[in-house]
């Protein structure tokens, strides 16, 4: 079977990856991850404390090469989301960074430093399987992503190797995607646009990513100034290049040089992608994705751009719109929307542990995706809205708004909870807290609140903006009724 990094296999002496001063070509990262995979193996999964760090990179890699299952876990991860995602996915051992300080809830676990002192094990000269262990099975999980639902817990979508080689592949081919391309990257590692698109594409391509970390313009412009030729990034990231380019030649030019800027995990407003384009005289293009079935559809690098699209599906994916009695659409006339469904190689295997979610989330082998599109005339797909309205969007991250509500209502001071999203211009839609207080006359402050979220879920699960009802409003059967919420 042929290797998932051939350039690994190859001990290729290009650069790789590059955090910040932290460095390694693809045949140093043969042999670092290689050295760790021999550690990692056996073990039944293993979690990754996914910081933004060379240390994440090594250990995925190395996961990957060992043919065991990876979880990454947001090391931002309040204490109930973290005790669901270990209680969950069951890792037997932790991949973390020497310095990093674990919880509790990991503590408990072997731990195995990502990186050892240096220097690199040494490592046998390239060669037939180059002393890496052999090609796990393509159907052989290769990472557990958690994913989060309307209500309940997050998911964890099983996605089997070839789900994460198929994606990959079928961008190369629309991106033109080559070992020569350098990506800028700035977004999480434990979901799958910072951490399959934006670490394992360049690795499996033979190319290299630099990550800065944390997301900020002038390390984007400084790093597109200095060689890269890609950036990867959400909708919030090129709002505010949009709001800074106009007044910064330094940056207009950087994104003018580059060879593809692409935005995903929400839509990019119109008004951003003309500022952009004004401002550079180049286009961004969206790809859209999914946790469950990694990358669906893209305009190509070498189509038509077009604003407010997500562009033709990738090699390898079927695409259709269902109207609401599940019967397909065939018209292609920029109106007519249904629901968005896929099928094809990119598609995960099963939710962990949830038989009942993963056999609701398909209907005759398609995968229902809850996005609802219409397609234009030459097949270009423009997402419309969404099924749920339980669904946030913000910054990029799906938030299910019954996870948050319930951690609300776990608060002493809140007697009643709705969550909802509210259009917000730099996140997308922002997390709004419908509370009625148990104690009217002393309600938890909109800070306490937000800080309680943060703790127990993640920071960006947490309010931004709460508001304070006598009661919610609620139907004869009484459901509350979110959408009299906002009138
Ligand atoms: C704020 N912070 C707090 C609190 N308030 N921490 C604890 N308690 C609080 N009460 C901290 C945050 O952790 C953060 O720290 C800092 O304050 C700012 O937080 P925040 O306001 O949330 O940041 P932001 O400015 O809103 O961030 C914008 C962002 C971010 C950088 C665009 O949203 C982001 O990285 N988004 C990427 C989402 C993503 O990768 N989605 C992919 C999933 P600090 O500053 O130190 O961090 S979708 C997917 O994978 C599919 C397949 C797809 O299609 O791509
Ligand atoms: P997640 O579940 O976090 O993987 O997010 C997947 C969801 O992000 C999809 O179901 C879409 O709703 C949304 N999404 C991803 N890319 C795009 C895009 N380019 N345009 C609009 N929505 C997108």
């Amino acid at each position: 079977m042929s290797p998932f990094f051939p350039a690994l296999a190859a001990r290729s002496d290009r650069p790789a990856l590059r955090f910040g001063d932290r460095a390694l070509t693809h045949a140093e990262l043969a042999a670092a991850a290689g050295s760790l995979a021999a550690r990692i193996a056996g073990a039944r999964r293993v979690a990754v404390w996914a910081t933004p760090t060379l240390d994440t990179a090594v250990g995925v890699v190395a996961a990957l090469l060992a043919g065991v299952p990876v979880v990454p876990v947001n090391p931002r991860s309040g204490e109930r989301e973290l005790a669901h995602v270990v209680a969950d996915s069951a890792p037997t051992r932790v991949v973390a960074g020497q310095d990093a300080v674990l919880p509790p809830a990991l503590a408990a676990l072997e731990r195995l430093d990502a990186l050892g002192p240096s220097p690199l094990p040494a490592l046998p000269p390239a060669g037939p399987g180059a002393g890496l262990p052999p090609e796990p099975s393509p159907e052989s999980p290769a990472l557990i992503v958690y994913t989060s639902g309307t209500t309940g817990p997050p998911k964890g979508a099983v996605l089997p190797r070839r789900a994460v080689a198929a994606t990959l592949d079928a961008l190369e081919d629309a991106w033109q995607w080559t070992a020569d391309d350098v990506l800028v990257h700035a977004l999480p590692l434990f979901h799958v646009h910072g951490l399959i698109l934006g670490i394992l594409g360049p690795l499996r391509r033979g190319g290299s990513v630099r990550h800065l970390g944390l997301f900020d313009i002038e390390g984007v412009a400084r790093e597109l100034s200095s060689g890269a030729t890609m950036f990867f990034g959400v909708p919030t990231m090129y709002h505010r290049i949009a709001e800074a380019v106009t007044d910064d030649p330094g940056l207009a030019g950087a994104l003018a040089g580059a060879r593809l800027l692409v935005s995903g995990s929400a839509a990019l407003p119109v008004r951003d992608h003309r500022r952009i384009a004004a401002a550079t005289g180049r286009r961004v293009i969206e790809r859209y994705g999914m946790t469950e079935t990694l990358m669906n559809t893209s305009v190509r690098a070498d189509g038509e751009p077009r604003a407010g699209t997500v562009g033709l599906p990738l090699r390898g994916v079927e695409l259709r719109l269902v109207d609401e009695s599940g019967d397909p659409i065939e018209a292609y006339d920029g109106e007519t929307a249904g629901e968005i469904q896929v099928r094809g190689p990119n598609l995960f295997t099963e939710y962990l542990n949830r038989p009942d979610a993963t056999e609701a989330a398909f209907t005759e082998g398609w995968f229902r995706t809850g996005d609802m599109a219409i397609r234009d005339p030459d097949g270009y797909v423009r997402i419309v809205g969404r099924k749920a309205t339980d669904l946030i969007k913000s910054g990029g991250y799906k938030i299910g708004a019954g996870e948050i509500e319930n951690v609300l209502l776990d608060h002493p001071g809140v007697r009643e909870a709705a969550v909802t999203g509210e259009p917000d211009p730099d996140l997308g839609e922002r997390i709004i807290a419908w509370i009625v207080p148990a104690h009217p006359g002393s309600p938890p402050s909109a800070q306490e609140l937000a800080d309680h979220v943060a703790a127990q879920l993640a920071a960006h699960k947490r309010p931004r903006t709460v508001r304070y009802l006598d009661a919610l409003p609620r139907n004869d059967m009484g459901k509350i009724m979110k959408r009299a919420l906002h009138a």
